[in-house]
């Protein structure tokens, strides 16, 4: 492993070794190879219980959001978009034996909800990483497609991150391991950010744009917001803070994209983040637009991600 910065604590390693052989997806851990079973316990699947190859080997484009009724629907999208929709029956929730996350598979495309923040997306990380493995899944492209709260741009604004960074608006996320601070990588996929792009530069109904993405750990304080329980910060002090987010490139505020990126980044796993902005933070902090409204947004990042996987599977030309 090869050191590529120091910052206030530990060595920072990259951990990005090249590919997996033939595409497939890496794990970094020694120890997983000599464990008889691995029980992925939050999916409540295991490589002694299920055939993960049969189940999941075909998959190729992974989507990830926070809600699992939004990746449900998102599911049943695609369903109809892949024109699957003749093989009848409803897409049932494969990890319905728990009720931590919700993922459900149509075709080539799995939708998992990831729940709220960062330790809720991580566990879901892990083992999705793991199931990817060892499933021998290969070329996996993964999402995430969620909400977040805009920085100088309309309500409805399609942001796909070009980086994801923290609160002190640096490309990095830090984990705590055996009580020291590890400092990964959030690099993402700049090509497939690009692609991205053109998809939502196709559809003419919204703004679609590149931009950093800054992610907390709070939605209320540690997004600068006036509203919560507590708040120990005046007006000026918020607004000066976000204008020197914006100021860093960042365009929207959300709670997963740092982690996310740092561990696909770590395990070879080409991934990418499609938000839409559900607000403009310069101009208030409650989210008070009417549900249809907010339910129509959160269908912007659906179909566009919908269309770079209809092109990517040779369904809709590029332009
Ligand atoms: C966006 O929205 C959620 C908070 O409301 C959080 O999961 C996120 O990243
Ligand atoms: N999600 C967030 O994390 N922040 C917002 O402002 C809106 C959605």
């Amino acid at each position: 492993m090869t050191p590529i910065l120091t910052i206030n604590s530990e060595v920072i390693v990259s951990e990005r070794s090249g590919y997996g052989e033939n595409g497939t997806v890496r794990v970094k851990n020694p120890h997983l190879a000599s464990m008889p079973e691995d029980f992925l316990y939050h999916f409540d699947l295991g490589t002694k219980t299920h055939n993960l190859q049969a189940m999941f080997g075909d998959v190729k484009f992974v989507c990830v959001g926070g809600s699992a009724n939004r990746m449900k629907t998102f599911a049943q999208f695609m369903h109809m978009e892949l024109g699957l929709n003749g093989g009848g029956g409803d897409i049932s929730d494969i990890c319905a034996g728990t009720d931590r996350y919700s993922m459900y598979k149509t075709g080539p495309v799995l939708s998992i909800s990831h729940g709220m923040g960062v330790p809720s997306i991580s566990i879901m990380l892990h083992e999705l990483i793991k199931l990817l493995h060892h499933a021998k899944c290969r070329d996996v492209v993964v999402i995430r497609l969620g909400t977040s709260g805009g920085i100088g741009l309309d309500p409805g604004t399609v942001v796909v991150t070009g980086t994801a960074v923290d609160s002190f608006f640096q490309p990095q996320f830090e984990q705590v391991v055996l009580g020291k601070v590890i400092t990964r990588s959030t690099k993402l996929d700049k090509d497939l950010a690009q692609e991205l792009l053109n998809c939502g530069r196709e559809i003419a109904d919204y703004l679609t744009i590149i931009g950093n993405t800054m992610c907390t750990y709070d939605f209320y304080e540690g997004q600068g917001r006036l509203d919560g329980a507590l708040c120990s910060f005046s007006n000026e002090e918020k607004l000066a803070y976000l204008k020197k987010a914006h100021e860093a490139g960042v365009r929207n505020i959300e709670m997963e994209s740092t982690v996310f990126a740092a561990m696909c980044h770590s395990c070879d796993v080409r991934a990418a983040v499609v938000c839409v902005t559900l607000l403009n933070r310069f101009d208030g902090d409650q989210i008070t637009t009417p549900h249809a409204v907010l339910l129509e947004y959160q269908m912007r990042p659906q179909k566009l991600v919908s269309m770079f996987i209809k092109k990517q599977l040779g369904l809709l030309k590029y332009n």
